[in-house]
């Protein structure tokens, strides 16, 4: 019987979590009425009433008008400080954090006031034992070259994000439409990964770019990859690391997607568990391993493997790696 304690208790990476879906309707409230934003609601039950949605694109228009409430340095701050404080709970020593640059460049919030905001808290959670770092992501919804201008303006905090993604909304939007951002990115000395959604309908297609042709060095979900061999076995020759997150995916999909994680992580597959919009999607990193563990009534050597597998994939050095293995 795994226990919450032994949960919280095994050391893990989390590699695939959201920033700006840390946003919990508490820091919500508090922070629309510190800077005078109507979000629409005045109570807090009423703000999470609205975390509710059935698919990515319901989730989605929650999602991005919340962040209106983050305004200045400091609000960015507090939204990753308390992510920090809960990953230490749940016992993580090393995070990499997606952040959106332009669901806050759109809003007119400049480049400098959410990295400033995002890294400090990184270096202060080193107090607390907590190795964070930063990985950008390109909103594939929008366009190639605002992927490239935004690249641009990371120049000068290139010390600051340690790889770059692609997410949001993937229908029409194949990796191949960012091949001029990410081999830029690539020369850039940036480590690269890709949303490759569960709910895809070209789902093995779009893989095939991200590994073919972007060369992409891990995949967030991807787990669509169980339903062909050849896939399994390339990922498997290339020691790629796959980013899960059960809870996300039975809000996406009204299915944990669990049998086809275990299966993969039996195969050999560098399978993770992680909890990519933890305010938005019912839980933390320890909740979608305690969650994946009841339904599935896995055992502890399975979740040992996941959170070796998380060490594994995660871009930190052979060295600080050792330290953790
Ligand atoms: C996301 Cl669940 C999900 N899918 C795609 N893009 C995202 N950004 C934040 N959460
Ligand atoms: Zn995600």
């Amino acid at each position: 019987k795994i226990t919450r304690e032994f949960i919280n208790g095994l050391p893990k990476a989390e590699l695939h979590l959201h920033l700006e879906g840390t946003l919990e309707p508490e820091l919500k409230l508090e922070l629309a009425k510190k800077n005078g934003i109507d979000i629409g609601q005045t109570t807090i039950e009423d703000v999470r009433k609205t975390y509710e949605y059935d698919s990515l694109a319901s989730f989605l228009n929650v999602y991005y008008p919340g962040m209106a409430v983050l305004q200045t340095e400091d609000d960015f701050y507090q939204l990753a400080m308390a992510y920090l404080k809960h990953a230490k709970k749940d016992g993580v020593k090393h995070v990499e954090m997606f952040f959106d640059p332009q669901a806050h460049l759109t809003r007119g919030i400049p480049f400098d006031v959410f990295i400033n905001g995002y890294y400090r808290a990184c270096i202060d959670a080193r107090a607390f034992n907590v190795d964070a770092h930063l990985i950008m992501c390109f909103l594939r919804d929008m366009s190639a070259n605002y992927a490239n201008e935004v690249l641009n303006m990371a120049k000068p905090y290139r010390n600051m994000i340690l790889g770059v993604g692609l997410d949001s909304d993937e229908h029409h939007n194949p990796p191949l439409k960012f091949i001029s951002p990410f081999s830029n990115a690539i020369s850039s000395g940036y480590h690269t990964t890709m949303h490759a959604d569960i709910d895809q309908v070209d789902s093995i297609d779009h893989i095939k770019q991200a590994l073919e042709i972007i060369n992409v060095e891990r995949l967030d979900h991807g787990t669509n990859i169980v339903e062909n061999q050849d896939l399994v076995d390339w990922v498997n020759q290339r020691n790629l690391g796959l980013t899960s997150c059960p809870l996300s995916n039975g809000f996406v999909t009204n299915d944990m997607k669990g049998k086809e994680i275990v299966e993969l992580m039996e195969q050999g597959v560098k399978v993770s568990i992680n909890s990519d919009d933890p305010a938005y999607f019912g839980g933390y990193i320890a909740d979608n391993y305690e969650a994946i563990a009841k339904k599935y009534d896995l055992t502890a050597q399975q979740l040992v493997i996941f959170a070796r597998n998380s060490f594994e994939t995660s871009w930190i050095s052979d060295f600080q790696k050792n330290t953790y293995l």
